[in-house]
């Protein structure tokens, strides 16, 4: 069995970060160790929630885990909150020289999330730089790249972005949320190792939940280490999440701030037989 170790904030209620990225690794028949960066109440979408940072716990468990001679087929970033955070994600990246998957999870519909900068952003764009995938939505990439952030582009646009995103240092990234045609949404995907663009859509349904890049993000990475290539992972990742949100549009009683990405799990484990 694959064993990826995951880098990102408990938020105890709020459908994101480790709340989906652990049992949609798991129901993946995938092993998710956890570092844990901070713990929230809630995601920081929510007002008041209370903050408890894990940032000095990471050297330790890091140097705990090398004395135990303990490998990961793979380093899974998500949501990071601080520059000594990915300072201590590239440590461990060093130490354990595993393949590593971003996802730059920072900003969407044209925003930074609450308490990020531009200069930060450039730090994860330094991240990224180091990865053999990234997974940034098109707000994340503007924000790498210093571009505007529009809400129309075209097929070549995008194509001229994700090879930006590669000259960072990336070996590949994949733009997630891109629709060139109404009704339509899914990726599209540089690999600057092989010169190939790729991309996939499915439906898109007219609604917006906070926490679907988590979902979409952790399906691929599950898939991948299930021995998916990358972009058939990307294409799981992409129905899976259509999945989520259709059951969660089908529930008189949804949550407003997450996905039901749980009753979607046995979706999930057919489509990657
Ligand atoms: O889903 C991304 C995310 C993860 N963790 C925390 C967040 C957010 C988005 O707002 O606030 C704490």
């Amino acid at each position: 069995m694959k064993r990826i170790v995951t880098v990102q904030d408990i938020s105890a209620v709020g459908k994101c970060s480790l709340t989906v990225a652990l049992p949609i690794i798991s129901a993946c028949g995938v092993e998710c160790a956890v570092m844990p960066t901070a713990v929230l109440s809630t995601h920081t979408q929510f007002s008041g929630f209370t903050f408890h940072d894990l940032t000095d716990e990471i050297a330790p468990i890091t140097e705990h885990w090398k004395k135990e001679g303990l490998t990961f087929d793979a380093i899974y970033t998500g949501y990071l909150g601080s520059f000594r955070q990915i300072e201590l994600v590239e440590k461990l990246h060093e130490t354990f020289g595993s393949t590593l998957i971003v996802d730059p999870a920072m900003a969407d519909n044209g925003k930074l999330y609450y308490g990020f900068t531009e200069e930060f952003a450039a730090r994860m764009a330094q991240l990224c730089g180091k990865a053999d995938l990234i997974l940034p939505n098109l707000t994340e990439a503007c924000f790498m790249l210093g571009r505007p952030y529009t809400e129309t582009y075209t097929q070549a646009e995008i194509r001229e972005m994700l090879r930006e995103l590669c000259a960072l240092g990336a070996k590949r990234a994949a733009l997630t949320g891109v629709s060139y045609e109404k009704g339509k949404v899914g990726f599209e995907m540089y690999d600057s190792v092989t010169d190939t663009f790729s991309s996939y859509f499915g439906e898109h349904l007219p609604v917006a939940y906070h926490g679907t890049g988590d979902i979409f993000a952790s399906s691929c990475v599950g898939a991948m280490a299930r021995g998916k290539s990358i972009e058939d992972a990307l294409k799981v990742a992409v129905d899976y999440t259509y999945e989520c949100v259709r059951l969660t549009l089908a529930d008189e009683d949804r949550r407003d701030y997450g996905v039901n990405f749980e009753e979607a799990i046995p979706y999930l484990i057919e489509r990657l037989k």
